[in-house]
């Protein structure tokens, strides 16, 4: 007997949130999109009309819908806790943009509702994992052919970021926290400390920013990380790394979409090919088998990708890293034990 489809609700239509939608709607097997919501009711009105789906009057009536089995929110992270805790609520499966929520002790409580309940419900955004790249990475380390990884040395720039706003603790929590699961996934490990350092910052930061910021971790199995992250680099969005083992070293990110960024400047792009404009277009496949893999997931009854236990394990080091950011010194991350609801997963 075939499935019905799963009907998807979408929290948040901004960038992301519409971006899911549109994927929802026409790139997705086994879904439909059942609903949107959004502050700006304009725009969740449009964006319905152009998708044909329905505008539900605010998150929390989406989630209770009959109507919705499964929800995607793509809301702004400060929200997030409240929406992801009615979707455990009403036993719905979901789909949380990072953060997860803004810190570990936020974080820490939908770890406990999610095991107080008994089996995962929450997939976490962080769609690197299923990037091709990075998952060839990471079944290249795991053969055992290059021996234990030993450093890792991750790029993150974007090419602007709204100033307005804008404030030094976003870079950490909003796209280093990218580096931090990129990290954790790829090593296997925890991180144990983070030290985020302040270079002298681009004019093109908002004032008070800094811009770039170079954050090191420490893993748990002794590795290190470094991290460049720079929102305002005014050329496009690069993401790449390098994985540097006891035998051989392995980049990702150079060869994206098929173009190579051996040489990048302001003037008249890169040498080789083309930067990508921003995230959506960099890991389209990345979100695209994301989004696939947890509607499958979710239709089967199982839950797959990073789950409310690794969104915690970001916020706790984003947490670490912002206060590393206003002392210039090394912080520890201290994580709580790991429910035994999250052992065994990748
Ligand atoms: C944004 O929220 C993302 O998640 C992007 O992947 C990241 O590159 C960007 O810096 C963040 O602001």
């Amino acid at each position: 007997m075939t499935r019905p489809p799963l009907r998807v609700g979408v929290i948040g239509v901004g960038l992301m949130g519409s971006d899911h939608a549109e994927r929802i709607a026409l790139r997705t097997a086994g879904v439909l999109l059942a609903g949107v919501t959004d502050p700006d009711t304009e725009r969740a009105r449009a964006l319905a009309e152009r998708l044909g789906t329905t505008v539900h009057d605010d998150p929390f009536a989406l989630i209770a819908s009959p109507d919705v089995d499964a929800v995607v929110v793509a809301s702004p992270g400060f929200v997030h806790e409240d929406q992801v805790l009615a979707c455990l609520e009403h036993g719905k499966g979901v789909l949380c943009e990072k953060p997860l929520t803004m810190d570990d002790e936020s974080s820490l409580r939908l770890v406990e509702a999610e095991e107080a309940l008994g089996r995962r419900l929450v997939t976490v955004g962080f769609m690197r994992r299923f990037d091709p790249e990075y998952t060839a990475v990471k079944a290249a380390l795991a053969s055992g052919a290059h021996g234990r990884l030993l450093l890792l040395h991750n790029t993150h720039r974007n090419r602007s970021v709204p100033n307005a706003d804008f404030r030094s603790e976003m870079i950490v929590r909003d796209s280093l926290a990218h580096e931090v699961d990129a990290s954790r996934f790829l090593f296997g490990q925890e991180v144990v400390e983070v030290t985020v350092l302040s270079p002298a910052p681009t004019s093109h930061a908002g004032a008070g920013v800094v811009d770039p910021q170079v954050a090191v971790f420490r893993m748990s199995g002794g590795g290190l990380v470094t991290n460049e992250v720079f929102v305002n680099s005014q050329v496009g969005y690069e993401v790449r790394f390098e994985a540097v083992a006891e035998r051989g070293s392995l980049t990702a990110g150079l060869a994206s979409s098929g173009v190579l960024c051996t040489r990048v400047t302001t003037d008249g792009g890169a040498w080789g090919g083309v930067v990508p404009d921003d995230y959506r277009t960099r890991f389209a496949r990345a979100y695209d088998a994301e989004v696939q893999a947890w509607a499958d997931a979710v239709r089967a009854g199982t839950a797959v990708g990073p789950s409310a236990w690794d969104g915690y394990a970001a916020t706790a080091v984003s947490t670490a890293g912002m206060a590393s950011l206003a002392s210039g010194l090394p912080v520890p991350v201290r994580l709580a034990t790991q429910p035994a609801l999250y052992a065994g997963d990748d």
